[in-house]
């Protein structure tokens, strides 16, 4: 899985991208399982582990996450654009354990254009399972973890620290030189107004290309 300090910076990249125009389409879903418990449900910004199978719309399958690659589910961020766009919408409110059945309309998943075995003009159906969610990069939970001293607002030294621990959760030799340089980049990126913090504002970002 990427690292959320990583995938927080490719997010910035994304949402730097202009928002696209207003689309009517929309997706069609359907729940075709409900876990008995529901602890939390998905929101824009968390991060999902997803299975999930793609069919044409002669029900032909062109994907299933469980037979290709490495056979993994796969985690994302929900509502950054880093998926489909029917994605970011249709898989909102959904529990640990759900499974849904989602129809994209072109619009709303490879367009006019298509892409490598995905016609132009798809219609596409995607039976998506939800493992597990998690706090994502950009939530205020994150926020809340990475300001040490509670002043609303997060240090070099704040952010540091964070990327040092998350190096440390996922095995990465340390690296300084290496943290220094991420970190660099982050506040070039974040630190809008150049006052040497990153505020919660500056640090939320905002989802209205949705
Ligand atoms: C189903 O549609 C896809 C995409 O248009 C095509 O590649 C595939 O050959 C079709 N399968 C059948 C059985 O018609
Ligand atoms: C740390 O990362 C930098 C930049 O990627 C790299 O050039 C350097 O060799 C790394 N140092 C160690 C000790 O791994
Ligand atoms: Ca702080
Ligand atoms: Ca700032």
């Amino acid at each position: 899985m990427l690292l959320p300090a990583l995938s927080w910076l490719l997010s910035s990249l994304v949402t730097t991208v202009s928002p696209g125009k207003l689309s009517e389409a929309e997706v069609a879903t359907e729940v075709l399982h409900r876990p008995f418990i529901c602890h939390r449900k998905t929101k824009y910004g968390d991060m999902l582990m997803v299975h999930h199978d793609g069919y044409f719309e002669n029900g032909t399958m062109f994907h299933s996450s469980r037979s290709s690659g490495d056979k993994q589910p796969m985690w994302f961020t929900l509502g950054i654009r880093q998926v489909l766009k029917g994605w970011d919408l249709g898989l909102q409110g959904m529990c640990a354990g759900e499974k849904r059945k989602l129809v994209l309309p072109p619009a709303l998943a490879y367009g006019k254009e298509g892409k490598g075995k995905i016609p132009p003009e798809s219609t596409l159906t995607f039976i998506v399972e939800l493992l597990d969610i998690r706090n994502g990069p950009r939530s205020h939970e994150s926020f809340q973890e990475m300001d040490l001293n509670d002043d609303w607002r997060l240090s070099r030294y704040e952010v540091k620290e964070y990327l040092k621990k998350e190096h440390e959760k996922y095995g990465n030799p340390p690296n300084d030189t290496l943290r220094e340089k991420i970190m660099e980049e982050i506040f070039a990126r974040e630190d809008e107004n150049k006052d040497g913090f990153i505020s919660s504002r500056e640090f939320t970002y905002k989802h209205d290309e949705l």
